[in-house]
């Protein structure tokens, strides 16, 4: 088990189902991780509590997943020395373009690593945070290096109609 921990964060319960998948890619990749509910908008004092003592909590790097107006990844950027990466959640009102645009144009100085919306995003973070852990645990590399096998053997050489 990775020693370093990672932290998921979420605007709302409403975020888990998409945000379980990053959960998920971590279990496989053997990364310890925290899951929380932490909204920027309805809890900003847990956020920034969060936030504020998320390094010394012996977190090395932060998903973050909201969606709409998707304030959390940002603020928690603000507030913490730690990697943020933002996953855009799919709204229902603009299939997460809203959440993709909150997150991605954040203004020079203060950077969140913007995923794809949705299931890809969430995945595709927990790949970039395992990436992150690897640069300074071999054993980790070579499970991610693994991982990536794996993916790469799944690709059939050629179509078929069978389903
Ligand atoms: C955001 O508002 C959350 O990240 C969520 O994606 C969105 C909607 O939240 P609920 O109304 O479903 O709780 O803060």
């Amino acid at each position: 088990m990775t020693e370093n921990k990672v932290a998921i964060i979420m605007g709302s319960q409403s975020d888990w189902p998409t945000m379980e998948h990053a959960a998920n890619m971590l279990d496989d990749l053997d990364i310890a991780y925290e899951a929380r509910i932490v909204s920027a908008h309805r809890t900003p004092e847990r956020m920034y509590e969060f936030a504020k003592s998320a390094k010394d909590d012996g977190f090395a790097v932060i998903i973050a997943g909201a969606g709409g107006a998707a304030h959390l990844p940002g603020m928690t950027a603000a507030l913490t020395p730690l990697p943020v990466f933002g996953v855009p959640i799919q709204s229902k009102a603009l299939s997460g373009q809203d959440s993709l645009l909150s997150i991605v144009q954040m203004p020079a100085g203060i950077p969140v690593g913007t995923l794809a919306i949705g299931k890809a995003g969430a995945i595709n973070a927990a790949l970039l945070a395992a990436a992150v852990l690897a640069i300074t645990d071999e054993e980790l590399a070579d499970r991610l290096n693994d991982w990536r096998d794996a993916n790469s053997a799944r690709v059939a050489q050629y179509p078929s109609s069978e389903s």
